[in-house]
């Protein structure tokens, strides 16, 4: 056997190099992107040395704080649809605890990332070193077992060459559609350093795919039963269509058969929004179309989706008690839920079949004009709330009036982002995404941070597109020094960042649970001074260019202007934290107190146990 010495290090960067993938089109290119890295001790002489052998081959990029970096990671394997990633390394201790929260997005969200966080020394010889935590009870335990509750695959490297089992099980993992999530090597620092004989065949060309399971006979045999008696049927459209790459598929489905879809934040964007049977979000923050249609629907064909409770309302949206609902999944643990019949393969493929099973099967006619005229209606109520306020008003604007502006303003091709906050909920019932693949939202973990981070890997992914991130204040605060990363790296996003000094919507829930405004907004804070942030000059800061928007006519032209600029920018609008759209939108389950010596939260909690009897058990 022919065998070259090297580092662990330098072995896994060879072979993370030699991997690639093969698309639908029959090219091939590299599955790794390149390596987010932040050193410290426990990887700069490791890790650090094989990377910089390689520099020019395989990039290195320097983020800025390891969530962070980890968050870019993460929307460029979204934006690449999975088939192709990058692979982030931290130091020991906090560098690599940093990228937890990371791997708990891509865990919920489905998203590949490697993960290769530094760990204690193997040999254990200079224990404790410098940011090692001592287990008092067990010497096998570093804080880096954090990460195996956030991880699809987890393995820790404590000699050289169980390298090369680890990382082919890393590359099933990563690849495969249905266990795809974060995988995390954690490499023990004098392990990355040291050398063994590594089989050259390690490092051969290795040709991945992803691979198209077809579903069951017997599952697609049901599942065409059930559909051919639905006289209401009703498409979810999740995640998983993008990633199989359905997306024409479902909206050429849904024509031909007459049936509407609702979209999960995931979904979102696959089907334009004009397509005529796309009713847009589904479930607490859906549409007056889409959750009206869920009402009724006799039965839900599920496909690509988690079912996550904003998409089922906290499973009250669905009300005909004779639903079924069909899961269209290549994860039997999601095609399963509810015990929905299962329908276990890749969308792509599964709903050819189902198509040609289902013949020129129609949903009943007027279901199908009752979604049309509904959607119309929506359309008209939407554009209300999207209005451009009067210019003479001294009111500050709503979360929907900056949506409508930024919308009006950004070109066709544009990529919308966003995680947490009050936006999600309005850009899910809101933002009509022109082109598919336009709508961005990072809303399995809904993480406060991912935002710009996230837009800045979404730009690598579709270098062509223009991306705008629209963030809170509060998100913004969490994490925005990404925006540095973007500079030096000539990725150039647009931030539209709305300032309502303070946590909007989780104040808004709080009222709703029956309680007083406590500890979101600044003003209901306990503070010496309030904060007065100029975010302008913060961005600034960082090199960006900054501007503040006075009114939402000024951030139309600002949004317009910022299309020649050479860079990063940021517009600044101050809005107020009251006003959502009111018109539809679903109960979200949010647990509230028994007892209570305020009388608004008892009475809350009245209102709480009517909602929970809405809520569907599992029929
Ligand atoms: C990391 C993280 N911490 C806490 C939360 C809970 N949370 C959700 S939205 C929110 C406030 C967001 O504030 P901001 O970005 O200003 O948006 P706004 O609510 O004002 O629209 C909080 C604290 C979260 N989603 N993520
Ligand atoms: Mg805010």
């Amino acid at each position: 056997m022919k065998t070259i010495r090297l580092t662990m290090s330098q072995a896994l960067v060879k072979a993370m190099m030699a991997q690639k993938i093969r698309l639908d089109d029959g090219s091939v290119q590299p599955f790794f992107a390149g390596m987010w890295a932040i050193f410290g001790h426990g990887n700069v002489a490791g890790l650090g040395e094989a990377l910089h052998e390689v520099k020019d081959q395989f990039p290195t990029f320097r983020g800025q704080n390891e969530q962070g970096m980890a968050h870019t990671a993460i929307a460029f394997a979204k934006g690449k649809r999975r088939k192709q990633i990058m692979a982030c390394t931290a130091s020991i201790g906090p560098g690599s605890l940093n990228m937890v929260t990371a791997a708990g997005v891509a865990h919920a969200n489905r998203l590949p990332i490697l993960l290769l966080p530094s760990d204690v020394f193997a040999t254990r010889l200079p224990d404790p070193v410098l940011q090692q935590l001592e287990d008092f009870g067990d010497g096998t335990v570093s804080v880096n077992d954090s990460f195996k509750p956030v991880s699809r695959y987890f393995d820790r490297i404590t000699r050289p060459e169980q390298i090369v089992p680890a990382f082919q099980r890393a590359m099933t993992v990563l690849t495969d559609p249905a266990e795809c999530g974060p995988v995390t090597l954690s490499l023990c620092q004098d392990v990355q350093t040291m050398a063994w004989d590594f089989p050259e065949s390690f490092f051969e060309e290795r040709i991945h795919y992803i691979r198209r399971i077809h579903p069951d006979p017997s599952e697609l045999e049901t599942a065409k039963d059930i559909l051919l008696k639905a006289k209401k049927p009703l498409i979810i459209i999740g995640g998983g269509v993008a990633y199989s790459g359905a997306e024409k598929l479902v909206e050429d489905f849904c024509n031909k058969h007459g049936i509407p879809a609702g979209e999960t934040n995931a979904g979102k964007s696959a089907v334009p929004d004009q397509s005529p049977l796309n009713m847009g979000g589904i479930g607490v923050s859906g549409t007056a179309v889409a959750n009206v249609l869920a009402n009724e629907a006799d039965v839900i064909l599920a496909i690509g989706s988690r079912l996550q409770d904003f998409t089922t309302g906290s499973w009250a949206v669905f009300k005909n008690p004779n639903l079924k609902i069909i899961g269209l999944n290549i994860q039997p643990f999601d095609g399963t839920k509810h015990y929905s019949a299962p329908l276990i393969g890749d969308a792509k493929a599964t709903l050819e079949l189902l198509d040609q099973q289902i013949g020129n099967y129609k949903a009943d006619p007027s279901w199908t004009e009752q979604a049309k005229t509904l959607k119309a209606n929506w359309y008209k109520t939407a554009d209300k709330y999207m209005a451009l306020p009067a210019p003479t008003t001294e009111k500050l604007p709503s979360d929907a009036q900056v949506i409508g502006a930024v919308m009006r303003s950004i070109p066709d091709n544009s990529i919308v982002v966003c995680a947490a906050g009050g936006l999600p909920g309005e850009l899910q019932k809101l933002w009509r995404a022109k082109q598919s693949g336009g709508y961005h939202m990072e809303y399995g973990f809904s993480c406060m941070g991912y935002e710009v981070a996230g837009g800045i890997g979404a730009k690598m992914a579709e270098p062509d597109r223009n991306v705008v991130v629209m963030v809170g204040d509060g998100s913004y605060m969490m994490l925005n020094s990404e925006i540095v990363s973007s500079i030096m790296l000539g990725v150039k996003i647009t931030v539209v960042l709305l300032d309502n000094l303070g946590y909007g919507c989780i104040n808004r829930l709080q009222q709703v649970c029956g309680g007083k405004q406590f500890n979101n907004m600044y003003v209901n804070t306990h503070h010496k001074t309030l904060p007065n942030i100029d975010f302008v000059q913060h961005a600034r800061g960082l090199g960006a260019i900054s501007e503040k928007a006075s009114s939402v006519q000024a951030l139309q032209e600002a949004l317009k202007k910022s299309e020649q600029n050479d860079r990063t920018t940021v517009i600044v609008i101050d809005t107020e934290a009251v006003s959502i759209t009111e018109e539809c939108g679903y109960w979200w389950d949010v647990a509230v107190p028994e007892v209570s010596k305020q009388k608004t939260v008892n009475e809350a909690y009245e209102a709480y146990l009517n909602y929970k009897k809405t809520q569907r058990h599992w029929n």
